[in-house]
């Protein structure tokens, strides 16, 4: 789907004052099609502040512009105020308000004209312009098309470049899932332009300290459970693991993409206790829906392979409320 994007581009022939967000616990994703876009624009004489909602992950620290990034969480009033003086708003990789978290009041009551260029399903209908497309693999790849549809294609510089592709790698896995011809032909493109895939996939995927490689250690040895009879495994982290281990939002992701190695495991799931909210990270192999799971039942969403949800109920129910799942109502899809 997209919708109104001649609007955008005519709002575009000017200087604009654009804000670029993505959303809460920003991945490689939201932050390489949000610093892509930027390094993008702003040759064009824009002003344009990106602002992620929460804290970003240490493992992009190298990323071109990395240090200018706003988060909300810790400058509210400057945020509060670019968004709502913004003249353009960009959301990228998200489909909802209630996927930037805090964010999401100013980002409502703002009179800016608002884009959604997403991957995820079920779009909300909060935005000006959209650009939905759950065949695509990333937000990144989505804001490549745009940029080549509009006549860009020789102005997407080295760091525009570098972003975007950081966003491809992480959310294929290193191009091992959700890739298409269409995605390899963008690869091809930006290999000839000179982007180095070895570094990138280095900077990106060899990328754990010693407490966050020690971390998944003790998740595998000490926190999984695998339940043989319905090809499920789930890694569950309470709030006194939080403490012990001094576990900081961010510190657990990619977690649960472990599990999946196990050859019979066709679904996984990491569920985590925070102070007000019970998280679930989860994954699946082939046809079997997460999203489905998640979004029936844990307020979530995402993609059928990789989805996310939360729930209020006590931590120890909502696993056993997972468990239920699998070893119930989905027993026979993951058995079959
Ligand atoms: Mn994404």
């Amino acid at each position: 789907m997209m919708q109104n994007f001649k609007v955008l581009q005519e709002l575009l022939q000017q200087p604009r004052r654009i804000v670029i967000t993505a959303h809460a616990n920003p991945d490689g994703d939201a932050i390489g099609s949000s610093l892509g876009l930027f390094h993008y624009l702003e040759q064009f004489g824009h002003r344009i502040t990106v602002i992620m909602p929460t804290e970003i992950p240490a493992f992009i620290n190298w990323m071109p512009n990395f240090n200018q990034i706003l988060v909300y969480e810790h400058t509210k009033r400057i945020s509060n105020q670019l968004l709502a003086d913004a003249d353009i708003i960009f959301c990228l990789d998200y489909n909802g308000l209630k996927r930037v978290e805090k964010m999401s009041g100013a980002l409502e009551t703002s009179d800016a004209y608002k884009v959604m260029i997403d991957h995820h399903m079920d779009p909300q209908d909060f935005c000006h312009a959209v650009l939905s497309d759950v065949t695509a693999s990333s937000a990144c790849q989505l804001v490549y098309e745009w940029i080549v549809e509009m006549g860009g294609i020789d102005q997407m510089n080295e760091d525009c470049l570098t972003s975007l592709y950081v966003g491809l790698l992480t959310d294929t896995g290193g191009f091992r899932h959700a890739t298409s011809p269409r995605l390899f032909r963008i690869v091809a493109n930006m290999l000839e332009k000179g982007i180095d895939n070895n570094k990138l996939t280095d900077l990106v995927f060899n990328s754990y300290t010693v407490k966050s490689f020690n971390l998944l250690a003790y998740c595998i040895s000490d926190r999984l459970e695998l339940l043989d009879d319905c090809n499920t495994g789930i890694i569950s982290i309470s709030k006194e693991d939080h403490k012990k281990y001094n576990i900081k939002r961010g510190d657990l992701e990619g977690v649960v993409n472990f599990i999946l190695k196990i050859r019979s495991i066709r679904c996984a799931a990491l569920i985590t206790e925070r102070s007000d909210i019970v998280k679930l990270s989860t994954r699946s192999k082939g046809d079997f829906s997460v999203q489905e799971i998640c979004s029936k039942y844990f307020n979530g969403g995402g993609h059928k392979n990789a989805s996310g949800g939360a729930s209020k109920l006590p931590f120890e129910e909502v696993v056993a409320q997972f468990k239920e799942l699998v070893q119930g109502e989905y027993k026979a899809k993951l058995t079959e």
